[in-house]
């Protein structure tokens, strides 16, 4: 019988062996040195960065060197989406205790940020609040995952979203020219958005603001720079300084009314520009609750929604501000959890 380990071995075989482990070592180090240089979408997207952008080219080397592909990034963005939850099954996860006590503490400590936020944006210092405590709890949970490694294993092995994370990549490298800190570790969820307030690159270059005037924009380990980007984001999407943002409604009207009530109401994951009156909502038997009512007009524009609620389904009224807040994040689940967590955080604080 033949067994390797029995036969002797000559010199020369253990010199060759030698060599052969000698050569897959260097080549296992080559390899890990060269991250994501040699990857042909890469190599693509380095010449296209050297024809459009004036990004120094040993820089771009030295970042694509230490990219890493990371399967639990494409695990991640591969897995089958959740069944839709319904605002009973969502409303739980961010309306906690927990998250709210955490939301006064946060709020306390950086208090004079959040007013001065309010004033210069026009825009609630609770929902900038809510916001950062629905994205990251209050910037505990800011994601573990290096931004380079996320851009680039999803720009170049993740085909369905290649083009966007492209896209990405490229701001990232913008970004990195232009914040004023060091990016080259940064890190943030799977999909590579960064910070208390979770922006993606694009989004940080666009709307990022210093808030502290210390010359660098730091979303990263910056709180201030994070509360006032997050209220220059909401700033920039149409946000109105004062007005309301959505209402729970109560239906008037009865059976016989019932077809023009659905032609009215909005559901479904996706958002919806206001696109009706409140006149017109009115005349569909939906009034908002007594207390609300006195800020509307007949004539703003506004969606009625239908949740399906821990008791029930429940009628909302949506204004202009609650869309605003789907430009965040375009769930209008989302939406409603982030109002209800910054009018919660309203009342505690200021009872
Ligand atoms: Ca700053």
């Amino acid at each position: 019988m033949y067994s390797f380990k029995s036969k002797p071995k000559s010199p020369l075989t253990v010199l060759k062996l030698c060599c052969l482990g000698l050569f897959f070592l260097c080549q296992g180090l080559y390899a890990d040195s060269r991250g994501y240089l040699d990857h042909p979408k890469a190599q693509q997207f380095v010449a296209e960065i050297r024809q459009e952008e004036s990004y120094p080219a040993d820089k771009l080397t030295t970042l694509l060197a230490s990219a890493e592909k990371n399967q639990s990034i494409l695990d991640a963005i591969a897995r089958p989406a959740e069944k839709t939850k319904t605002w009973a099954e969502y409303r739980p996860i961010f309306l906690t205790q927990d998250r709210i006590d955490q939301g006064i503490r946060f709020y306390r400590e950086h208090q004079a940020t959040f007013i001065r936020a309010e004033q210069e944006f026009g825009v609630s210092r609770y929902v900038i609040l809510a916001i950062i405590g629905v994205e990251t709890r209050y910037g505990k949970h800011k994601g573990n995952y290096r931004v380079v490694d996320a851009l680039a294993t999803l720009a170049f092995d993740y085909p369905p979203r290649s083009p966007f994370f492209r896209s990405e990549l490229k701001h990232f490298l913008q970004l990195e020219q232009e914040a004023g800190i060091d990016l080259m570790n940064a890190r943030g969820s799977y999909a590579g958005a960064m910070g208390y307030g979770q922006f993606i690159s694009s989004s940080y270059r666009h709307y990022a603001v210093d808030f502290d005037g210390d010359g660098h924009r730091d979303l990263i380990n910056n709180p201030v720079d994070a509360i006032g980007s997050v209220a220059n984001y909401f700033k920039q999407h149409g946000w109105q300084a004062g007005a309301p943002v959505a209402s729970l409604a109560r239906y008037l009207g009865d059976n016989t009314g019932a077809e023009q009530l659905q032609a009215v109401l909005h559901r479904g994951p996706k958002p919806q520009k206001p696109n009706l009156t409140i006149l017109e909502i009115k005349q569909a038997g939906l009034i908002a609750d007594a207390s609300d009512d006195t800020h509307y007009r007949d004539s703003d524009k506004a969606t009625a929604m239908a949740f399906a609620g821990a008791e029930g389904e429940e009628f909302w009224i949506g204004l202009q501000n609650f869309y605003v807040i789907t430009r965040y994040n375009h769930s209008p689940l989302y939406a409603m959890a982030v109002y209800q967590l910054s009018e919660e955080l309203k009342r505690r604080l200021s009872s």
